[in-house]
């Protein structure tokens, strides 16, 4: 039985975009129950109106639901944004994230960290998901916006990441679909966040299709680095 002493001081909110994720979201939601045991913590599934059993799963398993169907930077955001916890993280639903690693996210918020973004290109991090393409054009990407903003990032289109709330809602974030991970590595520097990267692997996405296309999404972050020069 869980004693309400053993709880952690700081409430955390979990926001999980997900469209059309029947065969993981399960597996999701128990592991992070598992990891986050003594956590006071929430878990908000945003769904982009899946055509699946997502929703009834995510529900039955305790999760909070509310729905944003254009995209899934918007939806991030609007869970974000509805999120009560003061450690707030983006996770995937399709298993790619490893619920482990949600202690680092959560500890160096604690430490007093705005912003603390997983990176598969640190030692120590890596991928079993991303195709030789897009590891070129994330790395393409990564060296213009830390020319372009000096920051110094290892990783830029990557979503497992946790923020202090008052440090999220300084970010100015417009992207409705795949550029939202880039907009907002880009905003926590225009910001001056205090920012953190720790090592994440990447697993395989267990079940179901993955999204985003990589020729149609490149354009997309690119076009979000532009806009946001002229902000
Ligand atoms: N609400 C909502 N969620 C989305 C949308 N598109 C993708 N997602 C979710 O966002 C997360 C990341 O999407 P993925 O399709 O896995 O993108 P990816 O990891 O870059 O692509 P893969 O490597 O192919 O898995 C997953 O949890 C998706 O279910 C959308 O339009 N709306
Ligand atoms: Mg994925």
């Amino acid at each position: 039985m869980r004693n309400s002493k053993e709880f952690r001081a700081k409430p955390i909110s979990v926001v999980i975009p997900t469209l059309n994720e029947e065969g993981n979201i399960a597996n999701v939601i128990s592991g992070i129950g598992k990891v986050l045991r003594n956590y006071k913590y929430e878990i908000i599934v945003v769904d982009g109106h899946s055509k699946d059993k997502t929703v009834m799963i995510a529900k039955r398993l305790g999760a909070r639901v509310i729905y944003d169907n254009l995209g899934k930077g918007s939806a991030l955001v609007r869970g974000l944004n509805k999120a009560g916890g003061d450690v707030l993280i983006s996770m995937d639903a399709d298993m790619s994230n490893e619920p482990k690693e949600l202690i680092a996210l959560i500890t160096n918020i604690e430490k007093g960290y705005d912003m603390c973004a997983g990176s598969r290109f640190m030692k120590g991090g890596g991928s079993e998901d991303i195709p030789f393409i897009r590891k070129i054009g994330n790395k393409f990407f990564v060296h213009l916006v830390n020319a372009i903003f000096r920051a110094q990032f290892t990783d830029m289109c990557y979503g497992y990441r946790s923020f202090s709330r008052t440090a999220f809602g300084k970010l100015r974030l417009k992207e409705k679909g795949f550029g939202i991970e880039t907009e907002i590595n880009i905003q926590a520097v225009m910001a001056g966040l205090k920012i953190k990267e720790i090592p994440s692997f990447e697993k395989k996405r267990e079940s179901g299709q993955g999204k985003l296309s990589t020729v149609r999404d490149g354009y997309v972050i690119l076009k979000t680095i532009m806009k946001n020069m002229g902000r």
